[in-house]
């Protein structure tokens, strides 16, 4: 397997710590997106959006978008399952998976940081202002779901973890790298502190990452 990755991405760090809940071990390749490098012609090539995670397996076509590469490693590597069997249990899993990966994090990510930037002329504390107001919706709707739900257990569905908690690991370690405080979400905090304990996100962690600074 191949893994394009690189430290600071989030939807990276969702696929790494599926990587490592299914002990596999790809070779990865870093796409430095803080130098652009995912808008070069040789990641183009590999995935034409330009966009990290990118996985490919053996000599199958390339695959990209986060939830779906975890979805096809749970689907080829059973174990530990990451999606619970149960309908219902299942679509709430990916219902709070795609809260962060598909209604909040796209706001976040350096194309659209850029695009305010350069495009919309917004100052920073403009775009302060408009990361952490969708950090903040995710995190308000996450917290309002698992503390109400009696599905909620140690991890967001019960005991076993799923691909909800790995995106809730994400979206906590993006409201940190944006300096957004955690205080007023406690199950959200009991959740990911408890994930953290985990060696497959502790290991998965950016800044655990080769090239990663201590902090951000
Ligand atoms: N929805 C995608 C997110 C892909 C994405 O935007 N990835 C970011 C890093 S976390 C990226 O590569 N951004 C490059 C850019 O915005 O130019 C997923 O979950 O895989």
């Amino acid at each position: 397997m191949k893994f394009y990755s690189f430290w600071r991405s989030l939807a990276s760090y969702r696929v790494r710590t599926a990587l490592n809940l299914k002990g596999l071990k790809p070779e990865v390749f870093d796409v430095d997106l803080m130098k652009g490098k995912q808008r070069e012609d040789a990641f183009r090539a590999v995935n034409p959006q330009m966009v990290l995670p990118a996985l490919s397996d053996g000599d199958g076509p390339v695959l990209f978008q986060s939830l779906a590469i975890i979805e096809y490693l749970d689907e080829t590597h059973p174990q530990p399952p990451l999606l619970p069997r149960e309908p219902r249990a299942r679509a709430r899993a990916r219902g709070l998976a795609q809260i962060v990966a598909c209604d909040s994090h796209p706001l976040l990510v350096p194309r659209v940081r850029e695009y305010m930037e350069y495009e919309l002329k917004l100052d920073e504390p403009a775009r302060l202002k408009w990361i952490h107001h969708w950090i903040g919706e995710a995190l308000k709707a996450l917290e309002t779901n698992l503390a109400t739900s009696r599905e909620t257990g140690r991890y967001c569905i019960g005991d076993g973890i799923t691909i909800a908690d790995i995106c809730l690991a994400s979206q906590a370690v993006g409201a940190g790298f944006f300096k957004y405080d955690l205080k007023p979400f406690p199950t959200v905090r009991r959740i990911v502190d408890t994930c953290f304990q985990e060696d497959a996100f502790a290991r998965a962690h950016p800044l655990k990452q080769p090239g990663a600074p201590a902090s951000v």
